[in-house]
């Protein structure tokens, strides 16, 4: 337990240095901290909303006084002379002075990459309804590896609607509620033919993408028709450890993607197919041969680059060292990160069928629901 020991006033009261058990100091600005207060004249107590606006805070605000008092820190604002206190857990948890990441397409702490030898993450359809620790446990499968599977579930018209309501919502395109993925005479889309699929993330030619898919089985009684699953943000870790340029081609310049294959449809998307946030995070891939449009934001000079780019991480997802393998029996299902994981399917065809019905769903929720279960359970 690390505990609040001391804390003084810096920088004429623009900013407090506080000192803690574990030997760190930890300096926060007095204006973050009037902006942050946690008493009822700021945050709602009921849904913990800010009432404020920063108008509300004056633009001169230093810290006139302060006192370590058991556990919390009390502060004194000048020039208004608002006094309010912070839980020292609180400072600790929110605490800024630290060292920032600094890699170029750093990962969270929550997220693992992998490849080929990664078991599948997997729970029951039956457990996953019933028992919220698995829920927690399947859904922690989804944020650290991307995707999971569930396996034993009713092989019943709609029942992946059932999979989405243990974590969240489904997100409506112009593809429905859901999606019947099988064999059509004249196809709106190649995925429903029995043409195998390279892998890919979905519905890049959306902005913003779906960012879950569900993929439930009600029939693979076809020859063929196996699942795979690679994992994006490996495969640009690869790409840049082997070619940091090439990485940065990808990640700085917009790919183009449509989709134009129905009646009243023309969707139409520009971004990255490596996507990094200002900080560097490594936050998608977008990575569809299907719905790639012509690329035309790369300038003239750097377009045979920005290709050999694209080409070696197209032959990376193609490794197969990348991908994990499955064929879903019916009742099976998997969700993937569509920001994050790639998947596809083997072609299919024979005495048998196939019939897969699909849905998209959004992290966010999924996110948010396996926050409350580990505020309700702890982590798994
Ligand atoms: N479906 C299955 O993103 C894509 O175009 C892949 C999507 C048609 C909803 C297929
Ligand atoms: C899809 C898709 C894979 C499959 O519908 O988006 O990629 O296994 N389908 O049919
Ligand atoms: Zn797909």
């Amino acid at each position: 337990m690390i505990t609040l020991q001391s804390a003084e006033l810096a920088d004429g009261g623009a900013h407090i240095a506080t000192a803690w058990s574990d030997g760190r100091t930890r300096r926060f600005h007095a204006i973050w901290l009037r902006d942050n207060a946690q008493d009822a004249a700021t945050r709602d107590p009921g849904n913990g909303q800010r009432l404020i606006t920063l108008a509300d805070v004056p633009g001169t605000t230093a810290a006139s006084h302060i006192a370590v008092e058991g556990d919390a820190l009390s502060v004194t604002f000048a020039p208004d002379g608002k006094v309010t206190r912070f839980a020292a857990d609180w400072l600790r948890d929110h605490a800024y002075d630290t060292d920032m990441p600094q890699a170029a397409s750093w990962l969270g702490a929550e997220v693992e990459t992998w490849d080929a030898a990664l078991p599948v993450p997997d729970a029951r359809f039956d457990d996953l309804k019933a028992d919220p620790v698995t829920r927690r446990n399947w859904l922690t499968a989804v944020r650290r590896y991307g995707f999971a599977r569930l396996t034993g579930g009713p092989v019943t018209d709609g029942a992946l609607f059932q999979v989405v309501d243990s974590f969240g919502h489904v997100r409506e395109t112009n593809y429905g509620r859901h999606f019947e993925v099988r064999s059509e005479v004249n196809p709106t889309n190649l995925a429903y033919t029995g043409l195998g699929l390279q892998a890919h993330t979905d519905n890049p030619y959306r902005d913003p993408v779906p960012t879950l898919q569900i993929l439930y089985c009600l029939d693979n009684s076809a020859t063929g028709g196996d699942s795979m699953v690679v994992d994006g943000f490996r495969a640009a870790e690869r790409l840049r450890e082997e070619d940091e340029a090439g990485f940065m081609r990808l990640a700085s310049h917009c790919a183009r993607f449509s989709y134009n294959g129905a009646q009243g449809v023309n969707l139409t998307a520009r971004r990255p197919m490596i996507e990094l946030a200002p900080d560097g995070e490594l936050i998608g891939i977008r990575f569809n041969n299907r719905s790639a449009a012509p690329i035309t934001d790369v300038p003239f000079d750097q377009m045979a680059d920005y290709y050999r780019a694209y080409r070696r991480l197209a032959e990376i997802i193609d490794d197969p060292a990348m991908a994990i393998s499955f064929k879903l029996a019916p009742g099976d299902s998997f969700i993937v990160d569509n920001t994050r994981v790639l998947h596809a399917r083997k072609g299919f065809s024979g005495a048998g069928s196939r019939w897969l019905q699909g849905c998209y769903a959004d992290k966010d929720g999924l996110l948010s629901t396996l926050n409350a279960l580990e505020a309700a359970h702890g982590t798994a």
